[in-house]
């Protein structure tokens, strides 16, 4: 069958080619059909890999009148073209070009003596089709003429080409075998099938769980690794080992770690002997505070130890900081910084000049601030 089917596909479409001066353009009222099935002979969307994948392609007049065709369409396999197409996870696509070998034409027709005609025409043996002919081509195996053989998602349509219908004027031979003139031949565009989205799945780690997905299960079934069986979603995630165990995106590899917040609050306080209370405490609004790191290797480590009594400098010198900000007219700020171990500086009055000798800086250290942990520090000016 195989040989068949496709022999006369190439060789009608030699024909057409020969012939494109002819009227082209036009669809007849035939409707293709394609189905897939599978080795249990039901109609399937999922495949595993190398399993049959059987074709059943069916032709119908769906128009109200006679069609007149080319031979072979109603006792032959008509010439049909599978177009797949495979979706690669990228976003690019493939067309699979078919593997099977054609032979050489079939000879044009012959020239003709019809009966009503005393002139020999170059004629077509034509079949009528009438208005709810329908025809299904024997089931075959796709991957007899496919190179389907990798996992994904495809799609396929049937494409019958080039078909050559007839308007009407159809001659009778003496024998009473029906002829059209090949010179009033109407070469179609060509008659394109349904198109039906199927995926070839394997489990080539054999974990239970298929790449990629079975057609129309939750994606969340598919294993995400086909290739390692520990990773598949009944998995459980592993944090930090770079990989996504349990095919689930939710589950991230990294939890993200919360950062810390230090919340400031610079008051000051200011002494009369003649009131009552004798200190009065008011916030500090506009207060510029800074956040220095103060792990390991950083600038306040390398350079100042004796931090508390180098703020000044640590102010002039080690920048930038790890945040900074201003105080509120409550005299609040909440500087949100990673889990570590700082050094809060307010600068009162810094005029970016530190030699004229009126800033006044007040340190605070806050050591080992916690993820997700809030610290408050209070800045106290007298
Ligand atoms: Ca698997
Ligand atoms: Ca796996
Ligand atoms: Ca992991
Ligand atoms: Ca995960």
């Amino acid at each position: 069958m195989k040989k068949r089917l496709f022999n006369i596909m190439f060789s009608l479409v030699i024909m057409a080619a020969m012939n494109t001066h002819h009227a082209m353009g036009q669809v007849p009222p035939l409707s293709a059909n394609v189905v897939l099935m599978n080795s249990n002979g039901n109609p399937s969307n999922n495949f595993s890999l190398n399993e049959p994948i059987r074709a059943v392609i069916s032709l119908e007049n769906v128009g109200i009148e006679d069609i007149y065709a080319a031979t072979g369409i109603t006792d032959e396999d008509f010439r049909v073209l599978l177009r797949f197409t495979l979706f690669h996870p990228d976003g690019t696509e493939e067309t699979i070009p078919a593997t099977y070998q054609t032979e050489l034409p079939d000879p044009p027709p012959p020239p003709l003596n019809p009966c009503q005609v005393g002139e020999p025409v170059q004629v077509d043996a034509v079949d009528t089709l009438p208005s709810g002919w329908e025809r299904t081509i024997d089931p075959f195996d796709v991957l007899n003429f496919y190179p389907l053989d990798r996992t994904g998602l495809y799609e396929v349509m049937a494409v019958l080409s080039m078909i050559r219908t007839y308007p009407q004027a159809v001659l009778q031979t003496c024998e009473g075998v029906t002829y059209a003139p090949l010179a009033s031949a109407n070469f179609e565009e060509p008659i394109v099938s349904n198109t039906i989205e199927f995926h070839i799945i394997d489990d080539d780690d054999e974990d239970g769980f298929f790449y990629p997905q079975p057609y129309g299960d939750p994606p969340d079934e598919a294993d995400c690794d086909d290739s390692n069986a520990d990773v598949h979603p009944d998995a459980v995630e592993i944090p930090g080992n770079g990989i996504d165990d349990d095919c689930d995106p939710e589950t991230p590899d990294q939890v993200a770690s919360l950062p810390g917040i230090i919340v400031v609050e610079a008051i000051r306080y200011t002494f009369d002997r003649n009131r009552r209370p004798r200190w009065t405490r008011e916030p500090v609004a506009g207060l510029p505070v800074r956040v220095y790191d103060r792990s390991v290797s950083s600038c306040i480590e390398n350079n100042f130890p004796a931090a508390w009594r180098n703020r000044e400098a640590i102010w002039w010198s080690c920048n930038p900081p790890q945040a900074t900000g201003e105080t509120d007219a409550s005299g609040m700020l909440s500087l949100s910084v990673p889990p570590g171990r700082y050094l809060v500086i307010g600068g009162d009055n810094p005029d970016e000049d530190p030699r004229n000798g009126n800033e006044f800086y007040v340190v605070r250290p806050v050591n080992n601030l916690q993820s997700g942990q809030t610290r408050r520090r209070y800045l106290q000016f007298y």
